[in-house]
């Protein structure tokens, strides 16, 4: 299974799956693979073009093109495969017949890190829609048809557009900034916690709760200023931890830290003084929170840090954005070459 996931990383088939193109919106579905593909035997999964092919009536108002990157569970995406996403995207929206709109079928655990990055990487007024499936492929009651239809519905509706790269799941439609998976199983598993969905796909209508952007979607980090991926990590503060964890990432070449803190940013003395040592190494520390949602407090600082905060920028507070979505902001600004201030400044826009 991994030999043909390669396989079609490289040569990626793009076909035509529904008629005729005439006055119809073009949806371009690109499918990296997950729960939505998976035949749960161990060695199958569908592919783009039959997850398609399978929700029938919906070339009747889309023109639906299909191109497989890669057939994974969404645990085995790479930076570079990001990389090579976002380019793609950015290629086929700059091609002489760009799509109104970008369908990207994808593994649910990872989803809401790769929805966000192509936000933060891709501009352009052609919405992306990222969906997946909470129940397999085969599985009573498998999700997978409804979302992909209703995420093809948001990527060639025209309210749709500008919004940058947004999640479809269960009928709700979500900002990639904003969305979490915060359950395993469940249908409804995507929440935005502090901000609550961008809009809703009914069956009759698509309604979006926040107003349509004047224009498209800027990214901020553009994929042409970006430089090589440094590391950057997430450590967890808990009753208990020490330094072993921080002290390694340093010694490992981390670049950035992020500190999933306990309430608005918190850590234990032992952590709070590793931090601080890395600081002292050039590493940047970003302060975010393990609950889940809410802000990260100025102020909430482990106590070795909180003389650090706005100092040179080296210690810098993510507001609402959690452990995982700090970790890709903190990635990118050095990947860009950003200095300290920079990067302090970005995180509290915030
Ligand atoms: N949960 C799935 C994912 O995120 C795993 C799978 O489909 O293999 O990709």
């Amino acid at each position: 299974m991994r030999r043909r996931a390669v396989v079609w990383l490289l040569l990626p088939v793009f076909v035509a799956v529904t008629g005729n193109a005439q006055d119809k919106p073009r949806v371009h579905v690109i499918a990296t693979g997950g729960t939505i593909s998976n035949l749960g035997n161990g060695t199958e999964r569908r592919t783009g073009a039959e997850l398609v092919t399978g929700i029938g009536d919906i070339g009747e108002r889309v023109d639906v093109t299909v191109e497989q990157f890669s057939n994974l569970a969404s645990g085995s995406i790479t930076h570079e495969m990001w990389r090579k996403l976002a380019g793609r995207i950015v290629e086929l929206s700059s091609g002489s017949r760009p799509p109104a709109g970008f369908v990207i079928t994808h593994g649910t655990d990872t989803m809401e890190e790769t929805a966000f990055f192509l936000d933060l990487t891709v501009g352009g007024c052609a919405p992306i829609v990222v969906t997946g499936a909470m129940r397999r492929a085969n599985a009573v009651g498998a999700d997978g048809p409804a979302n992909l239809r209703n995420a093809i519905r948001v990527a060639a509706a025209p309210a749709a557009r500008g919004r940058g790269t947004m999640v479809l799941m269960n009928d709700e439609i979500f900002a990639a900034r904003d969305v979490a998976k915060t359950n395993t199983t469940r249908l409804n598993a995507f929440t935005a916690p502090d901000a609550g969905p961008a809009g809703v796909a009914d069956p009759d209508t698509l309604d979006f709760y926040r107003e349509k952007p004047a224009g498209c979607h800027a990214a901020r980090f553009p994929l042409d200023r970006i430089g090589e991926f440094p590391r950057v990590d997430v450590v967890y503060a808990y009753i208990g931890a020490d330094s072993v964890i921080a002290d390694a990432l340093v010694a490992a070449g981390a670049k950035g830290i992020v500190l999933a803190g306990v309430g608005r940013g918190g850590s234990t003395p032992a952590l709070g003084r590793a931090l601080r040592r890395a600081t002292e190494n050039g590493v940047f520390i970003a302060v975010s929170n393990r609950t889940g949602s809410g802000r990260t407090g100025a102020g909430s600082y482990p106590d070795s840090l909180a003389t650090l905060a706005g100092d040179r920028g080296i210690f810098v507070n993510v507001s609402s954005l959690n452990p995982q979505k700090a970790r890709i902001v903190l990635m990118l600004a050095l990947a860009a070459h950003m200095d300290a201030r920079a990067i302090s400044d970005l995180f509290s826009g915030y």
